[in-house]
Formats: C-alpha cells, sequence, structure tokens
C-alpha cells in the first residue's frame, strides 16, 4: 500500500531557490513540515535531474517526506523516487505507469472539470489541481479556478487531490474547505528567506485546520 500525505506538498524552482539551493531549501522545508518534495526542473538534463534527485533522496531519507520527480520517467527510475509527477502534455498516465511499476506513486495535473473527472484511479494515485490563482511562477499556467472551480474539480476527481497555484498560508482553510488533500507551494517555501519557518507557518495552520 502506497503511504503519502499530500497536506503540504513542496514543489521546487531552481530560480527560486538559487540563494541556498534547492537540497538545503528541501531539508529545511521538511524540517518545518513539508510532507512531499517535488523535483522540478525545466532547465536540467536527465543526469542533472538525477544528480539533485540523488541528493535530495539524501536528506529526505528517513524523513517520512516522500520524493517526487516533474515530468523525467528516466530519472525517477535512476534516482528510485517515490513518485514521478506529470502534466496533461507528457508522456500520458498509463505509459508513464507502464514505466515506473506499480509501486511508485503517480501524480496528474489537472485543470479543468472534465480532465479531473476522466482520472482513472486505477493508474493515477493523486491530482494535482490548479491553478487556484495566477501565478508568475508557471508563467504558461491553464485558466486560474478560483476556490470555487477547486471544489467542483475535487467533487468529480475520483483519487485525492492537491491544490496548486498562488497559494500560501492564508489560503489553508479554503483549500481544505474545498475537498482538497493539501497544498502544493512553490514562492510561498522557495521564495523566502527561512523555508523551515514558512513550511511550519503553513504547517502549522493546517494542523489546525483540519482538526
Ligand atoms: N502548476 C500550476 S501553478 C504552478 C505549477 C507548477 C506554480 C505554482 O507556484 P506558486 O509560486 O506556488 O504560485
Ligand atoms: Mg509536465
Amino acid at each position: 500500500m502506497k503511504q503519502f500525505d499530500l497536506s503540504l506538498y513542496l514543489v521546487l524552482d531552481p530560480d527560486l531557490c538559487a540563494g541556498i539551493g534547492m537540497v538545503e531549501t528541501a531539508r529545511a522545508a521538511v524540517a518545518g513540515g513539508a510532507t512531499i518534495v517535488q523535483l522540478r526542473d525545466k532547465h536540467a538534463d536527465t543526469a542533472r535531474m538525477i544528480e539533485t534527485g540523488l541528493a535530495l533522496k539524501a536528506v529526505l531519507s528517513g524523513t517520512g517526506a516522500a520524493l517526487i520527480v516533474n515530468d523525467d520517467v528516466d530519472a525517477a527510475i535512476a534516482i528510485g523516487a517515490d513518485g514521478l509527477h506529470i502534466g496533461q502534455d507528457d508522456l500520458g498516465a498509463l505509459a508513464a505507469r507502464e514505466r515506473i511499476g506499480p509501486d511508485m506513486i503517480l501524480g496528474l495535473s489537472v485543470e479543468t472539470e472534465a480532465l479531473a473527472a476522466a482520472v482513472n484511479p486505477d493508474i493515477v494515485d493523486y491530482a494535482g489541481i490548479g491553478p487556484v490563482f495566477a501565478t508568475a511562477t508557471k508563467p504558461d499556467h491553464k485558466q486560474p479556478i478560483g476556490f470555487d472551480g477547486l471544489a467542483r474539480l475535487v467533487d468529480v476527481c475520483p483519487v485525492p487531490s492537491v491544490a496548486i497555484g498562488g497559494l500560501k498560508a492564508t489560503h489553508v482553510r479554503d483549500v481544505f474547505a474545498a475537498g482538497a488533500g493539501g497544498l502544493a507551494v512553490v514562492s510561498a517555501i522557495c521564495g523566502t528567506s527561512d523555508p523551515e519557518a514558512a513550511a511550519r507557518d503553513i504547517a502549522d495552520i493546517i494542523r489546525k485546520a483540519r482538526r
């Protein structure tokens, strides 16, 4: 049985983590309460993804936080990551599942109600739903859905979900009220001078919101 906690899902960004780097950012964020770390680096080739991924795996070892690799299935397998996250324009959920086998976590981004309803729960373990708000972190993002849209997509989606896009500590209650299992953040953690404190602030609110 695959175990994972979507509640505070950190998506790394090499540019926003430029000060201390992705590995130290991840270590600090998990110390503060991040439950999942996704390696997302659009500039890196597979060799570089593997190098960073192995360093992340070493710092996350024993913390209970899962390591997910964005898009690069070869890197995810070579790293021995806990999971792979793909978008609608990537290799396809069935092809991804065939490559990674039954035990790795598979996440899929969905941006519309039709895509959320079409998720196959026999193949996909969780959905990333968004963007909730417009965000400069992903300039090519799809139409923002707001919390009403999030609730609608969560409702029709047959797997657990994590909300993404412009989210920060002040949005925690709305995210859980919409039925999502957590929030995925980039700039709310990577773009701060103290990622551990930023993660702890969000994690504290999550703990209260879930009571
Ligand atoms: N996918 C949809 S929005 C987004 C991704 C990767 C970026 C979210 O970044 P931020 O800084 O948390 O708004
Ligand atoms: Mg992708």
